[in-house]
């Protein structure tokens, strides 16, 4: 297993949008393995693909406190969601240290490929709906912070240059 590259806001490969995966191959299952791995020790709760620049529909997440129940998510559609929202604080992994409200559906339908190729139909609520729609906004080439005022967002990109101009002097 390798432990992959996250990209950081305002990379512009972050807002590619994420073709379909054709097949559920050995290439797959090592990527699937990758981020997952990539996912835990970053402590994040979810990873897409895009995040690790690989441009197609997949999506690893484990909401679980004890980080058991992972979960994979290939070419995934929303097939339901609820008119009622929630505001929640979100993070991402692309954008170390921030976090801030964003309003969602509450309940969500989605099906998907597992990591056995098998299709499911996934109902969430709470966490894991959260994290479902914020990935697949991932998957479409959406950050969260696009949500956010224009002023908060250039105040977060300018933090994020800045964050990595000084790694690179460092
Ligand atoms: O997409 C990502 O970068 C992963 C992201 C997922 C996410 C977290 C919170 C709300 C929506 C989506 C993270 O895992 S950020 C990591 C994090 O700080 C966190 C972990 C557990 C709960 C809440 C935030
Ligand atoms: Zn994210």
């Amino acid at each position: 297993m390798a432990l992959l590259n996250i990209l950081c806001y305002p990379d512009p490969r972050l807002h590619t949008v994420a073709r379909p995966v054709q097949t559920v191959d050995a290439r797959v299952k090592t990527l699937i393995s990758d981020m997952r791995e990539t996912m835990y020790v970053a402590d994040g709760i979810g990873l897409a693909a895009t995040q690790v620049d690989v441009h197609e529909r997949l999506i690893v997440i484990d909401v679980s406190g004890e980080r058991n129940a992972p979960l994979v998510l290939i070419n995934p559609e929303l097939t339901w969601a609820s008119e009622e929202k929630q505001l929640n604080d979100e993070g991402c992994l692309s954008v170390p240290g921030i976090y801030d409200g964003v309003e969602r559906s509450a309940s969500i339908k989605v099906q998907a490929i597992d990591g056995e190729g098998q299709l499911r139909t996934i109902e969430a609520q709470g966490l894991l709906a959260v994290c479902i729609q914020h990935e697949m906004d991932h998957l479409l080439g959406k950050v969260f912070v696009e949500y956010l005022s224009p002023l908060k967002r250039n105040r977060i990109k300018t933090k994020m240059l800045k964050a990595r101009r000084d790694t690179e002097r460092a």
